[in-house]
C-alpha cells in the first residue's frame, strides 16, 4: 500500500524484498515460509484523496481492517507474522490483529520519525505520520477503533529508536506521556549495544509479546536511499545488523514489519537488500 503518504512507489517494497530473496533467505535460516500473498488494494481514482487532512483514509482503512484479519488467523495458526510494506500505515491493521492476542504487546518503533501525529498536529495530512498515535487510540476514532477495540498500545510499551525528525505536536505528546525514546544523539552518545541491552530489558517484565515495527529509513540514507522520507544522519547498517542480532538472542520479538522501501527510489534495490538481510538477523542468521 502507498496510500499513507504521496510518492508513489512504496506499494513495489513487497516485490523487491521477494525479488532480494526473502523467503529463500528463511528458508535457509530452517524455517517453513507461508507467503500469504498482497493484500489487493482499492485505489480510488476519485474523491477521498481530495481528503487534505486524512489523506485516502476510507481506502487505509478498508485495507487495514483486511490486514487485522490476516494477522489475526496467522497468529491463532501459531505463526510468526511478517509483514511487509507498503508504507508505514500498514501498522495500523497489523498491530490492530496482532495485539487481540497479547494482553501485554510491547512496540518497538524503529525509524527516523515518530508517526506521532494525528489530523490536527500533521503537517502533511499523511497517515503514514500518524500510525503511533492511531496505535495509542489517539485520532479519528475510525482510525483508531480498526478491528473492534481500541487503545492497541500503552504509552510505556513503547520504545521508539533512530528518531530524528519529530514534529512539534509529536514532542509535546512524547513528553505528556512520558514515551521512551532513544533519538540519533543517544545512540551516538551511548551506543547501539546500550540502547538495546536497556530496550530488552525494558521490555522483560512488562510485556508478553513484542511487535518489531521497522521503517527502513531509521537507517541513513547513505546505506538505505530507498524510502519516502530520507533523513540525514541515520543508524548504520552495521548498527541496525546488530540491534536485530541481539534482539534474535534474546529470544523477544513475537511479529514483526519492515516497511517503506520504495524501490522506485532505491539504488539497485539496495534498500530491499538491506531489509531482507536484516530480517535474516532478527529471525537468528549467525556471522559464522
Ligand atoms: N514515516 N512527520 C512527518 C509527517 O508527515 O507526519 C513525516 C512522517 C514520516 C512517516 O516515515 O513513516
Ligand atoms: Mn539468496
Ligand atoms: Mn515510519
Ligand atoms: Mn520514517
Amino acid at each position: 500500500m502507498d496510500l499513507g503518504q504521496i510518492r508513489r512507489g512504496v506499494d513495489m517494497g513487497p516485490s523487491a524484498m521477494r525479488y532480494a530473496g526473502l523467503i529463500e533467505e528463511i528458508q535457509d535460516l530452517g524455517f517453513e515460509v507461508s507467503d500469504y500473498g498482497d493484500i489487493t488494494i482499492h485505489r480510488s481514482t476519485t474523491g477521498s484523496n481530495q481528503e487534505q487532512k486524512l489523506r485516502n483514509l476510507k481506502e487505509i482503512i478498508k485495507t487495514s481492517e483486511e490486514l487485522c484479519r490476516e494477522l489475526d488467523e496467522i497468529l491463532t495458526k501459531g505463526g510468526f507474522p511478517l509483514v511487509l510494506g507498503g508504507d508505514h500505515s500498514i501498522s495500523i491493521g497489523s498491530i490492530a490483529g496482532i495485539k487481540k492476542h497479547y494482553r501485554d504487546l510491547g512496540v518497538i518503533w524503529y525509524d527516523a520519525h515518530a508517526d506521532l501525529n494525528t489530523a490536527e498536529t500533521s503537517p502533511s495530512g499523511n497517515i503514514h505520520g500518524m500510525s503511533l498515535a492511531t496505535n495509542l487510540g489517539l485520532g479519528h476514532p475510525i482510525l483508531t477503533k480498526i478491528g473492534g477495540y481500541q487503545p492497541k498500545i500503552k504509552p510505556e510499551h513503547i520504545v521508539i529508536i533512530g528518531a530524528r525528525s519529530i514534529d512539534e505536536g509529536e514532542k509535546q505528546l512524547i513528553r505528556e506521556k512520558g514515551i521512551k525514546v532513544y533519538t540519533m544523539h543517544e545512540i551516538d552518545r551511548r551506543g547501539m549495544t546500550t540502547i538495546m541491552e536497556e530496550t530488552i530489558a525494558y521490555f522483560k517484565d512488562r510485556t508478553d509479546g513484542v511487535h518489531l515495527s521497522l521503517d527502513l529509513d531509521a537507517i541513513d540514507p547513505i546505506d538505505a536511499p530507498g524510502v519516502g522520507t530520507p533523513v540525514l544522519g541515520g543508524i548504520t547498517y552495521r548498527e541496525s545488523h546488530l540491534a536485530m542480532e541481539m534482539l534474535a538472542e534474546a529470544e523477544m520479538i513475537t511479529s514483526a514489519e519492515f516497511v517503506e522501501v520504495n524501490p522506485i527510489i532505491d539504488h539497485k534495490n539496495q534498500t530491499a537488500n538491506i531489509a531482507v538481510e536484516l530480517v535474516t538477523s532478527l529471525l537468528g542468521k549467525k556471522l559464522i
